[in-house]
């Protein structure tokens, strides 16, 4: 649970003014609610090896992929940022996160794909859910649940969907009701540091320029940038060796080459960008309960740039790009 200052102490936003007479209404911290039990898969949609509890096993997947995975990630991608952008409209006071769960769930079914989350294996848990749902507060990998959203929350929902035999990986941050002004600019900003991370992508360069991007953009604006967390390989499997930090790392210096396809996903703090876990494993929150969002899409590097894999069929109602027209 994110820890909060006194009511007497500096507010967590850096306003200057006193806890009690900035963010303190505002700030009711997220709590773990009921999951409902696990919601089953058809055996006729293909499935991840963690499916059904399955142990799983994680082999060397090559960097550059082949043009017929590629064709493949660009078709699973863009059903995934479908699904994103549906997801979104259910994005409004008093609908739980569980009924955005079940969403998710019988869309992905729907389109002949498997929720890449569910029953994903982890270290007190496999994940019990098909989306990553992450009020206020939860940087990333909340449990879908019976809380009701409510006016002024930010939530993040994390897609990624298993089709063809490969993954495709997108999130974006939603605005519930009416949001303050710091949140808003929050989420704007981090909207913008994912693009500046993929204007950053480009052959013959190292990867470390990805990072630097988006940490001179949150930061000349005053946010923090979480570490804990980092963009991945991303293709047959869900998750590869290959690591791409948000923030300027000097030793990563491979060099993004034509072919290679993997997630840019910056978490941006309006306070500490430090992580708590909580007992289940999973939701990770800020260590000062200041609030966070995070935009991913997958990525394919190109001869001349980067192609977002996660590009939605209709761009019109996608938060990526009609927030980028938007002032905030
Ligand atoms: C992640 C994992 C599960 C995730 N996101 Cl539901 C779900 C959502 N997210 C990120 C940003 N996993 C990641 C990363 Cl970098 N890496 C995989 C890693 C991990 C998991 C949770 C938090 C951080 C890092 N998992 C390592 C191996 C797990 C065991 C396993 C899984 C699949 C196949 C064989 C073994
Ligand atoms: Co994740
Ligand atoms: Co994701």
């Amino acid at each position: 649970m994110g820890i909060l200052p006194k009511a007497n102490e500096a507010c967590w936003c850096g306003s200057g003014k006193k806890f009690k007479r900035c963010h303190k209404n505002a700030a009711s911290p997220v709590k773990p609610g009921k999951v409902s039990p696990l919601r089953p898969v058809p055996d006729s949609i293909d499935q991840p090896a963690w499916a059904g509890g399955n142990p799983a096993s994680r082999w060397d997947e090559p960097r550059v992929k082949s043009p017929d995975v590629i064709k493949r990630m660009r078709r699973t991608g863009r059903e995934a940022a479908d699904v994103l952008a549906q997801l979104g409209a259910l994005c409004q006071p008093g609908v739980t996160t569980d009924e955005i769960d079940a969403a998710c769930h019988q869309s992905a079914i729907e389109r002949n794909a498997y929720p890449s989350p569910l029953e994903y294996p982890g270290m007190v848990a496999p994940f019990p859910k098909s989306v990553c749902s992450s009020v206020n507060e939860v940087i990333c990998h909340g449990i879908p649940d019976d809380r009701p959203l409510r006016d002024g929350d930010i939530v993040n929902l994390d897609v990624t969907l298993f089709r063809e035999g490969v993954h495709g990986d997108t999130n974006a941050t939603f605005f519930v009701g009416q949001v303050d002004d710091l949140s808003r600019r929050l989420v704007q900003v981090t909207r913008e540091c994912l693009e500046k991370g993929v204007e950053a992508a480009k052959p013959g360069h190292p990867i470390n320029n990805i990072g630097r991007a988006i940490q001179t953009h949150a930061e000349s604006h005053g946010f923090g940038v979480v570490r804990d967390f980092v963009g991945h390989g991303i293709g047959e499997q869900f998750h590869t060796d290959l690591q791409i930090c948000h923030y300027y790392h000097p030793r990563l210096t491979d060099i993004m080459e034509p072919g290679m396809t993997f997630t840019i996903e910056p978490m941006i703090t309006a306070g500490s960008w430090k992580v708590r876990l909580w007992d289940d494993g999973w939701t990770a929150v800020t260590a000062d309960g200041s609030r966070t969002a995070q935009f991913e899409h997958t990525i394919l590097i190109t001869d001349d740039g980067a192609e977002i894999l996660t590009t939605p069929s209709d761009k019109t109602s996608h938060p990526y790009w009609t927030l980028a027209a938007a002032t905030v």
